[in-house]
């Protein structure tokens, strides 16, 4: 495209914009302070660098077997950067634990220390990422169907200090980055069949949990998911969401929202206005569940603009963190990283141009013809026009342009390995 077009078709959408009340400079300023955080593990199906990793279990499976699949810690490296190279804006990087700089060396859980994360820390700094970080409870002989809840106290403690020295980690790397690091606890806990000892595992994961978080730490914040189920533990879930909702409430942590958590009649949008009455943050995963919590890229779907409209009308964008976590391995890995991240940042584009006060105004005047129709308006206004300039003065390809990009990576780098 060319950039006076570009330009043109923004001044046009900046007049309609402006004769319903809303400023596209501004917003253009806001998506520049919007940040995602990247999930590390779309590029190699969530293998991470463990010397003596298994097969990826604890409910969750990525499928397909397209080729490219990052191999190493410097492929990953190479193909993060790439994909940044195609998204407008600063985004932050979210590890995994089982992503650490091993360098050849059998690391336990239960070992894992900030020197395998040094790399990283001196990585996001060289190439002005900020990094967030996960324990990793999955793909180890320990994992089982319980963790944090196992009634065997030893595996119990083994995953208690695991997530405390990931704490340790992400303090480390928040305090390195000087931003604070999110660190997002997730565990697969949960029972195939029919069990009765509820009460039991859920007790024990709030007292697991307490004793984590025991020690405050200044530079990390503590984030907490449920769902509702993982392959092959249908039957229960420990962390539910209930559960969660409930810890994160009384605790004061920030509650995670992955969008393929839910009954698939639920709408996670709905949950922004009411759990933050209590809560003080969210995470966002943002995903795309379909038929199960299946991970697929992540689109611009009615339920992903949903959630980011509820974010936006409720003025709780600085409230709320943007992660990204699907894992999709039958599809050029790169360019699912750049079809959701540019998705993602659409979908908040798009709430933050909604004529939101006229709207509003409308609403609470009891004017509710008006009030529907500027919605439905508002779903047509030119809201690509900014989308375009918005790459455009971020140096990166404007519309399907990133296609070809992509395509000559994977001729070069990816399809190589
Ligand atoms: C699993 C959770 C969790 C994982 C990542 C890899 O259902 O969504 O967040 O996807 O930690
Ligand atoms: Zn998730």
């Amino acid at each position: 495209m060319k950039e006076t077009a570009i330009l043109q078709a923004y001044e046009i959408a900046r007049e309609r914009y402006a004769a319903l009340g809303v400023d596209t400079d501004k917003v253009l300023e806001q998506m520049q302070d919007f940040h995602l955080s990247m999930h590390c593990w779309q590029a190699d199906d969530v293998k991470g660098f463990e010397v003596q990793a298994g097969a990826l279990s604890g409910g969750i499976q990525s499928t397909g077997n397209y080729p490219g699949a990052a191999r190493n810690i410097d492929e990953l490296r190479a193909d993060i950067l790439k994909a940044k190279s195609l998204i407008p804006g600063t985004h932050r990087l979210n590890l995994h634990e089982i992503y650490g700089d091993f360098q050849g060396k059998v690391v336990d859980r239960d070992e894992v220390t900030v020197d395998y994360f040094k790399s990283w820390i001196e990585w996001g700094r060289e190439n002005n990422t900020l990094l967030d970080f996960n324990s990793t409870s999955f793909s180890h002989p320990k994992s089982g169907n319980l963790s944090l809840s196992n009634p065997d106290k030893g595996i119990r403690d083994f995953w208690i200090e695991h997530t405390r020295r990931c704490r340790d980690i992400a303090d480390e790397m928040g305090k390195a980055q000087g931003d604070p690091c999110i660190m997002n606890v997730w565990v697969h806990d949960g029972c195939k069949d029919v069990s009765v000892n509820h009460m039991l595992y859920r007790s024990l994961l709030k007292d697991s949990l307490d004793k984590i978080f025991a020690e405050d730490k200044k530079y990390m914040k503590d984030c907490i998911e449920g769902k509702v189920f993982g392959i092959g533990l249908e039957s229960f879930t420990v962390g539910s969401h209930d559960f969660y909702t409930a810890y994160a409430a009384q605790r004061g942590k920030i509650l995670t929202i992955d969008t393929g958590h839910y009954h698939p009649s639920e709408v996670p949008g709905d949950k922004v206005s009411a759990v933050l009455q209590f809560v003080p943050e969210l995470m966002l995963h943002v995903s795309r569940p379909i038929r199960w919590d299946s991970d697929h890229v992540t689109i611009m779907d009615d339920m992903t603009q949903d959630l980011f409209f509820e974010i936006v009308r409720a003025g709780a964008m600085d409230r709320v963190h943007y992660g990204l976590d699907y894992f999709d391995g039958s599809i050029n890995r790169i360019g699912a990283y750049v079809i959701g991240s540019r998705a993602a940042q659409k979908c908040m584009l798009k709430a933050l141009l909604e004529p939101r006060e006229l709207i509003s105004r409308y609403e609470i005047e009891g004017r509710t013809f008006e009030t529907l129709a500027l919605i439905e308006e508002g779903k047509a206004l030119p809201w690509n026009a900014v989308y375009d300039l918005f790459c455009l003065r971020n140096g990166v390809p404007v519309g399907d342009a990133f296609i070809p990009e992509i395509l000559s990576y994977e001729k070069e780098v990816t399809s190589r390995r």
